[in-house]
């Protein structure tokens, strides 16, 4: 890994995240973060390959996640890694609970 100021970037400034699929997202940075705003994937749904300080127009909507590949995400409750941060771990997924649901602004792979 190299600086983490060259790899986020607000959301809003990728346009082409929009249309990741899972294969080229996992080769991206070896595994990819997928959010939505619904539980169980549905809602708006995004894949992301690296870390963003902040999630544009998903922040504090956030209410599933999908982790594809061995390596885990860090998800913050405030921009620039800030606030609560949460571990996604590697090949998993769930809907968020308690204070994580609807809470998200910023992830960083792990
Ligand atoms: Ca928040």
């Amino acid at each position: 890994m190299s600086n983490i100021n060259n790899q986020t970037q607000d959301l809003y400034s990728i346009e082409l995240v929009q249309d990741l699929d899972q294969e080229d997202a996992a080769t991206v940075s070896g595994g990819a973060l997928y959010i939505s705003t619904g539980y169980n994937g549905s809602g708006s749904e995004i894949g992301l390959g690296k870390g963003y300080t902040s999630l544009g127009g998903y922040n504090n909507k956030v209410s599933w996640y999908k982790v594809t590949g061995y390596k885990g995400w860090y998800a913050y409750t405030g921009k620039n890694y800030t606030g609560q941060r949460y571990y996604l771990k590697g090949n998993s997924q769930g809907n968020l609970g308690g204070n994580a649901n609807n809470n998200f602004e910023s992830v960083l792979p792990a």
